[in-house]
């Protein structure tokens, strides 16, 4: 005869240990290669309506936003990447989710500040963001992706302006320091500890597309910021191989 005993209550202390833990990369990335395109839109009124949490990408146009999320869920030409700046002109929607059932969504943004782009297509551009950023419900966490080697535009001064009630309220922020293949150790080092000061109380981190570096970091934030309520040490399942990153072409 087998005697079954249920398990033990988690103790607060148990509870605080797993709330801490921090989810194997593995698991983070097996599920961001889950991604599939949703849908496109060239404003948030055609967007559907959504009640997974979403994290959306934004930046200076050129910043590397598409390449992170291509190389992020290890698909080569899931997000248009590309060297002529402007590229992404809709605002992109892919579903993540294991099994077919979708539980977050990665949104890709056109960048802004691109010269080359006619004022009235700016001005109607940053009024787009700005709405998409304030008003989408389900919207959970901003990616920010900047240059280091630039470092923070006017622009993306505007636009932590435009989110700052709302990360206030609990909205997750990361800025992502993009292209850290570019700079040295002592420089990258130099460009964390501004851009953390500058990023008010946001999460910060390295990250380069074709040195893969910083990949794993982001991911599993961003599965945190997804599955808040579940345990963060998932069990590792199904692990998918890294696919080499996009052509860094710049
Ligand atoms: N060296 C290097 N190049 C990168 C990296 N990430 C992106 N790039 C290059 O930067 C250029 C722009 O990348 P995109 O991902 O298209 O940039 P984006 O922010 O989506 O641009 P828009 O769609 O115009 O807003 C491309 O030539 C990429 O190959 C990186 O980590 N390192
Ligand atoms: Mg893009």
């Amino acid at each position: 005869m087998t005697i079954q005993t249920s398990p033990s209550p988690a103790t607060p202390a148990t509870a605080l240990a797993q709330a801490t833990q921090t989810v194997s990369p593995v698991v983070a990335l097996g599920w961001l290669h889950t991604a599939k395109f949703l849908t496109t839109a060239p404003q948030l009124h055609f967007l559907p309506p959504l009640e997974v949490p979403e994290i959306a990408f934004v930046g200076r146009s050129n910043a590397g936003k598409s390449t992170c999320i291509n190389t992020l869920t290890q698909q080569k030409q899931l997000a248009f990447a590309s060297k002529k700046p402007g590229r992404t002109q809709h605002i992109n929607l892919f579903s993540l989710g294991k099994q077919g059932v979708t539980d977050a969504i990665l949104t890709d943004l056109p960048g802004y500040g691109y010269a080359a782009v006619p004022k009235a297509d700016k001005i109607r551009w940053q009024q787009v963001m700005a709405n998409y950023l304030v008003t989408r419900e389900n919207l959970k966490a901003i990616v920010l992706m900047c240059d280091p080697r630039h470092g923070l535009t006017e622009l993306d001064e505007v636009l932590l302006d435009v989110v700052r009630p709302r990360v206030e309220e609990g909205l997750k922020f990361l800025v992502v320091l993009t292209k850290a293949d570019k700079l040295t150790r002592a420089e990258q080092t130099k460009a964390l500890s501004i851009m953390k000061l500058q990023a008010g109380g946001g999460e910060v981190r390295l990250f380069s597309a074709p040195k893969r570096q910083g990949i794993e970091e982001v991911a599993t934030l961003l599965w945190q910021w997804a599955h808040p309520d579940l345990p963060s040490a998932a069990t590792a399942t199904d692990p998918v191989p890294p696919e080499s990153a996009e052509d860094a072409t710049e």
